[in-house]
């Protein structure tokens, strides 16, 4: 099977970027070259991680980074979105790593010899562990030490660097890890979720202003996550249901963004749950923005409940992932349909889309024909966006190998390249070969 767009598409012109994405904890090992931070303690508590696992090791690419490149190469993208890990460019006193530093710029000035543009991303959720001693991402404080940190790395980065992404999903970051506690740093109460959240989007505007004074010629911005929200009935009790999951989940990190407010769904919360907003923050928050990075894998679907207002139901009878995420292609068009209606958006990337699947290693060969055909469709999904004139000018598939997949550990693949943990081999799979096949097809 190949991955197949309509001849006259967009996304069969180079003018469009295709890359790869990886985050530091979950590929890079070498863990005792860098300070801990929040994963490696979550991964340490027993009952965190499904298989026990940790990122010591994970796919040793601090070690392997050379073969990784030529394996980037190999593929013919663009570009590669990589994110730096925190504990690893910078002291606890806040003063830089010049042996962490050393690693990045050598495999950021490798990427450019190859002409492969790279798409940094400054915060993929590991966080230093002592700054979590401190508070975390509840301490305010936390938001003004990320701009600093992001002042430094840029500073030692130079002008290596063709886009940075201030955070990675910072829903992830703050429901995940503080609300419900199933990432690290494992806290779970209400209260939480919505202060960490505000504390990063305001880290996030606190770094772009550091971003737009020392790299003003990169493109700059920030990655979110989407899980668009459905009612199961046309009732409306249910499609109220929705849109309040909608704005919890999802509208809640991108309208401060644009609309420098918080959505709606503000005011049905408990005065104690209420984060503390400071005079100016949206001001800060609602820096301009370079690109907006997507990242999509599927969608949820809600009904009314009288005691949380939202509760999702699974979609028993339909197709999913390894991970039993809902495969359902046209969300992503609706999805990104409407953030065209809703926002006036800078130009997105899809900077992370793809599918835990059951991967088999045979005679040396995985045949990943569902991944495969999750790529077809979503690529097509987007495809249908840009005809509906939703200004996309990029794609990146999560990812480029199997790695460590946070509270899963090691049990689910997301790579199109397969990754042998005992052995670190490295083995395209059918659906490496079937993105190299479009990419090296393009005119
Ligand atoms: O592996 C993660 C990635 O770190 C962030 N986005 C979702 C991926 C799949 O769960």
């Amino acid at each position: 099977m190949k991955i197949m767009l309509p001849a006259n598409s967009k996304m069969q012109s180079k003018a469009f970027t295709y890359g790869v994405a990886t985050a530091s904890f979950q590929i890079e090992g070498a863990a005792d070259s860098r300070l801990a931070c929040i994963w490696d303690t979550f991964c340490a508590t027993p009952g965190k991680v499904r298989d026990g696992s940790n990122g010591d090791q994970a796919c040793e690419h601090v070690k392997l980074w050379r073969e990784d490149i030529d394996l980037i190469e190999s593929l013919g993208v663009d570009a590669y979105r990589l994110s730096i890990s925190w504990p690893r460019v910078l002291h606890k006193d806040g003063s830089l790593n010049t042996q962490g530093v050393q690693f990045y710029t050598d495999l950021l000035d490798e990427l450019n010899r190859r002409g492969i543009k790279p798409f940094v991303t400054l915060y993929h959720w590991d966080l230093p562990q002592h700054i979590e001693d401190n508070g975390g991402w509840l301490n305010r404080e936390t938001a003004y030490l990320f701009a600093d940190y992001t002042d430094k790395v840029t500073q030692a980065f130079g002008d290596r660097v063709y886009s940075y992404a201030t955070f990675n999903e910072p829903f992830c970051s703050s429901y995940l890890g503080y609300e419900i506690g199933v990432h690290a740093p494992g806290l779970a109460k209400k209260s939480y979720g919505r202060q960490s959240a505000h504390h990063l989007l305001l880290a996030h505007g606190l770094a772009m202003k550091v971003l737009q004074k020392n790299s003003p010629n990169t493109e700059n911005g920030i990655v979110l996550n989407f899980t668009p929200c459905y009612s199961a009935t046309d009732s409306a009790e249910d499609v109220q249901a929705a849109s309040k999951a909608d704005q919890y989940f999802n509208q809640w990190y991108i309208k401060p963004l644009f609309d420098r407010c918080y959505p709606e769904i503000i005011n049905d919360f408990a005065t104690e749950d209420m984060p503390v907003i400071e005079e100016g923050d949206f001001d800060i928050i609602a820096q301009p923005i370079d690109f907006l990075g997507i990242n999509f894998y599927t969608r949820a679907v809600y009904k009314a409940d009288a005691v949380t207002g939202f509760s999702q139901i699974d979609m028993v009878d339909n197709p999913k992932t390894d991970i039993g995420w809902e495969i359902y292609p046209q969300s992503f068009t609706d999805l990104l349909t409407s953030l065209h209606a809703l926002y006036p958006l800078p130009p997105m990337y899809i900077t992370e889309n793809g599918a835990a699947m059951g991967d088999k290693l045979i005679d040396g060969k995985v045949d990943d024909q569902d991944r495969l055909a999750y790529y077809d469709a979503h690529l097509n999904a987007v495809n249908n966006a840009i005809e509906q004139g939703v200004n996309i000018v990029g794609y990146f598939a999560w990812s480029l190998m199997d790695n460590f997949e946070w509270a899963e550990g090691y049990l689910k693949r997301f790579g199109i390249v397969y990754v042998d943990y005992d052995t670190q081999k490295r083995t395209l799979k059918s659906s490496a070969y079937a993105y190299k096949n479009l990419l090296a097809n393009r005119k």
